[in-house]
């Protein structure tokens, strides 16, 4: 059965001001929190990297492939994820949650959930505490290194948790039909062919990666919403069962994607 929790990923051009290096939005990130603490339902929040973790990435020319990467560069990415994770926690503090932050490595080993880890989330959640883990740069064995992206994460999440609301939140309405008229796909049930915009990806794939995430995600037979998290309330009535701008992707097994 699917359980009564939330899985949210804050993309990093929510969290931070995507053009200017280590720059977190704190404005953005304490209104989202506003509208999240009046939601009384269990969560696990995700954050993206954003212009700290992929500012370094891209400067040190570290990829999500496992491979052998300059040492500063891992510390230094790391580092940067673990500062914006830090504004992220103390404003979740001041918005009176309860975050607990969890590294991705904690979590994962070789990109694969460590079962006992992820059910501990749930556990959490139910406790009314907050688990909030972010895409990173990760062991990944035989001295090699790679970036494991918190889109990435929420499908390892998902796979194991099956939380009844799985919600994308990006810096745009949803997934549009094509960019120019900017046509809003309300519904996306996977058994039919749409044609997605082309967007312009990031060192992780940005957009592209995130639908397909999303996509197989809603494989597993759950529904993932993708809203605009700038727009207030959007996010929170997801979780109110409100009817929000944004894209539902409905969850039917069996169906794959490839992007
Ligand atoms: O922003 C990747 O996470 P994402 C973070 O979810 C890093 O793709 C370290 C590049």
């Amino acid at each position: 059965m699917d359980s009564d929790l939330a899985l949210i990923k804050l993309g990093g051009s929510i969290v931070t001001h995507k053009e200017v290096p280590l720059s977190a939005n704190e404005a953005a990130i304490a209104k989202i929190l506003k509208d999240l603490s009046s939601v009384k339902m269990p969560k696990i929040l995700i954050h993206g990297g954003g212009s700290f973790g992929h500012y370094w990435s891209v400067k040190y020319d570290i990829h999500s492939k496992p491979d052998f990467y300059d040492p500063r560069g891992i510390a230094t990415v790391h580092e940067s994820m673990i500062s914006l994770n830090e504004i992220v926690i103390k404003l979740m503090m001041k918005s009176n949650m309860n975050p607990y932050s969890i590294s991705p490595s904690a979590l994962t080993l070789n990109h694969k959930p460590i079962l006992q880890k992820i059910h501990q989330l749930r556990d959490m959640a139910n406790d009314q505490i907050i688990p909030v883990c972010f895409g990173d740069v990760v062991y990944a064995g035989h001295r090699k290194y790679s970036i494991l992206s918190g889109d990435e994460l929420m499908t390892l999440i998902s796979s194991v948790l099956r939380p009844n609301k799985i919600i994308f939140a990006l810096n745009v309405d949803g997934i549009f039909t094509d960019l120019k008229n900017r046509k809003l796909i309300r519904r996306y049930d996977t058994g039919n062919a749409a044609k997605f915009a082309r967007v312009k990806a990031d060192v992780t794939g940005g957009m592209r990666r995130k639908v397909r995430e999303a996509l197989k995600i809603a494989s597993l037979g759950l529904d993932v919403w993708l809203v605009n998290g700038l727009k207030p309330k959007r996010i929170a009535g997801v979780l109110e069962n409100v009817e929000v701008e944004g894209t539902v992707i409905k969850g039917k097994r069996g169906n794959t994607w490839n992007a």
